[in-house]
This record gives structure tokens, C-alpha cells and sequence, in this order.
């Protein structure tokens, strides 16, 4: 197995509410990076990150699970996490561990509870976020667009943080 060094591997979780997609992107992502030569589906149980018997028949992700691939030089371990408030545990402990999260938005609810609690942890660790709008296949209308997730934010002070609030050591939510 191929070694690297601590500069060129990322840990990246992968988090938001439950169905946003986080498993479903985590398969594409390591079919885009060729680190499985098929496309996983949860529909149909091949999800690389939900193995678990239970998981497969539920359709939801029940614990924090790693797979990696490498992309340009880095090896990138993809963490993705359960969005059942149930087991946000896991979430949580996966975010401590992650250089940086990425925040699966369903474009058509737009941002939910365990989206809020998420940018709330995210905050609070100071943790660069990436938010990524999925769905948008089912997205009409009145559905979420970055500018309304982000205009959230702004009602709630809570979301992805800037760099400089994370020099500052403060959460959003203290502003
Ligand atoms: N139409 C459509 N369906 C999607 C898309 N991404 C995921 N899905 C479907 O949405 C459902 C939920 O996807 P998951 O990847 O399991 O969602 P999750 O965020 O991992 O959910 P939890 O594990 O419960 O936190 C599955 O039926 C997926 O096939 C998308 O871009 N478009
Ligand atoms: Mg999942």
C-alpha cells in the first residue's frame, strides 16, 4: 500500500441532514477519482460507505465510515457521516477528527436541522466548510439555491465561517 506523508493526505467528512446525498456523493466521488471501478448506489446497496446489513436495508447511513481515494498527489479520506439526529455522535466525532467538512444541502428542502447543527459544530472547531447543493435534478421552483442557503446564515448567524473568524478562535454564533 502506498505511504504518504502527513502534508499530502486530507480527512474530509462529509455531513449534513439525512437523505441530502452525503453517501450517494461519497460513491461518485470515488468513482470519479477511480478508486472503485464501479458507481455505487444506495438504491440498489452498493454504496461503498454503507456496508452494513442494516444500513443497506434502511437506506441510511448508521455510523461514520472511511473510504479514500487519491487525487493529484493527495490522499483525500472521506469521512461520511450519519445525518439521523440519532447517531449526530458520530457526526460529531468524524468532524473533530476532519480537516475540512463538506455540507450536503438537498437543493429541494434547502438547509434543515441537522444542516444547522452541523455549521454549528463546524463553527464551533473552526472548520473550513464546502457546501454542496444536491438534488438539483428534483429542485423546482421555490427550491434552495446557494444564495438562499448562504441568505440563511445570515437569519440564523449560524453557517459555513470565514478564515478570519477562525483566526479570531469564534464561533458564528458569537457574533
Ligand atoms: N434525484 C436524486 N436523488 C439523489 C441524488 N443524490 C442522492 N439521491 C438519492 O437520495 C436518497 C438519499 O441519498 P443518501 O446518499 O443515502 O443520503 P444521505 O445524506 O447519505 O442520508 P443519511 O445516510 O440518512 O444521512 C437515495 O435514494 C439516493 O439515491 C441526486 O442528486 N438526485
Ligand atoms: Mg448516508
Amino acid at each position: 500500500m502506498k505511504v504518504y506523508d502527513a502534508p499530502h493526505i486530507r480527512n474530509v467528512a462529509l455531513v449534513g441532514h439525512s437523505g441530502a446525498g452525503k453517501t450517494q456523493l461519497a460513491s461518485a466521488m470515488l468513482f470519479d477519482a477511480d478508486a472503485v471501478s464501479r458507481l455505487g448506489h444506495v438504491d440498489e446497496g452498493t454504496a461503498v460507505t454503507d456496508f452494513d446489513e442494516e444500513e443497506i436495508a434502511r437506506r441510511h447511513t448508521l455510523s461514520a465510515s472511511p473510504a479514500y481515494a487519491e487525487w493529484q498527489k493527495t490522499k483525500i479520506n472521506l469521512i461520511d457521516t450519519p445525518g439521523m439526529a440519532n447517531f449526530f455522535s458520530d457526526t460529531c466525532s468524524a468532524m473533530r477528527v476532519a480537516d475540512a467538512a463538506v455540507v450536503v444541502v438537498d437543493a429541494v428542502h434547502g438547509a434543515e436541522v441537522i444542516t444547522e447543527r452541523v455549521w454549528d459544530e463546524a463553527a464551533a472547531l473552526g472548520l473550513p466548510c464546502v457546501v454542496v447543493l444536491n438534488r438539483l435534478d428534483r429542485a423546482r421552483g421555490k427550491s434552495a439555491t446557494f444564495a438562499r442557503v448562504a441568505a440563511k446564515r445570515v437569519r440564523t448567524n449560524r453557517g459555513p465561517h470565514s478564515a478570519s473568524d477562525r483566526r479570531r478562535g469564534r464561533t458564528a454564533r458569537s457574533r
